[in-house]
């Protein structure tokens, strides 16, 4: 695989969308990109046409269509099966870099530490979903619970985010034991949306800078 897969994960309003923004303009210009590389921004779920319907049915069901956790796992798994086949590997095998905002992390810490569904069957799944593609870097934008409700002021724009405070406290620390066992990166998503930029920054050109010449 030539290109590279960077993803950023965490808890609803960390800030996700805002870095993904800031990134967007600032890699094709960073030095770190080969040239004649593109960009894809994405994310989960809902980064194919097949992936938005999926999220119209996770996040905004109609009636009483609101899926069994198991279902919601499923249907979670199958989003990133559609995204990692038709966007991110082609994408990858052309030497073009893929940013997405979340990635198998998240259902690990939704559906795994959230629901409390069982680990070894979202690994299993994980595997067939990806197909064991791994990405490069994963960014974790570390935010309290009490900041993720404050930033969005108490509103739940979605079927999980309306899980509440003890749902998400949960998600938080998951996060934080799959950071610590998958080696993310860990940045404090606290700081003002400028000065995560930079870190990030920072932390990509640390990275990308260690590589030997020849897996640039
Ligand atoms: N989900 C997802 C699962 O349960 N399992 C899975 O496998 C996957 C893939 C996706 C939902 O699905 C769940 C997780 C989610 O609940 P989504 O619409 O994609 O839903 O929602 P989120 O990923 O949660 O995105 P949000 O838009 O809510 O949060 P972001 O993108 O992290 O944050 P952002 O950048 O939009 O910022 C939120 C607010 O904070 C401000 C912004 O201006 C904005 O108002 N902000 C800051 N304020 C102060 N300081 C900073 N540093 C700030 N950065 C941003």
């Amino acid at each position: 695989m030539r290109g590279r897969l960077l993803v950023l994960e965490g808890i609803d309003g960390c800030g996700k969308t805002t870095q993904l923004d800031h990134l967007a303009n600032w890699l094709p210009i960073s030095g770190l990109m080969p040239e004649g590389a593109k960009l894809h921004l994405t994310r989960e779920p809902g980064g194919t046409a097949f992936g938005s319907a999926v999220r119209q049915l996770l996040l905004h069901p109609l009636g009483d269509a609101d899926p069994e956790p198991l279902a919601e796992l499923l249907l979670y798994a199958a989003d990133r099966a559609q995204h990692v086949a038709q966007l991110i590997r082609p994408a990858l095998e052309v030497g073009d870099w893929v940013l997405s905002d979340r990635f198998s992390g998240s259902t690990l810490a939704y559906q795994g530490y959230g629901r409390e569904l069982d680990i070894d069957l979202i690994e299993q799944l994980e595997q067939i979903a990806t197909a064991g593609l791994v990405p490069d870097l994963t960014f974790w934008l570390e935010l309290s619970v009490e900041e993720s409700l404050a930033r969005r002021h108490a509103r739940s724009d979605d079927r999980i985010e309306a899980e509440g405070a003890d749902f998400l406290t949960r998600v938080a620390k998951g996060f934080a034991v799959l950071a610590r066992q998958r080696g993310w990166v860990s940045l404090n998503a606290h700081q003002q949306a400028q000065a995560v930029s930079v870190a990030l920054e920072n932390k990509l050109l640390d990275y990308f800078g260690s590589l030997p010449e020849r897996v640039r």
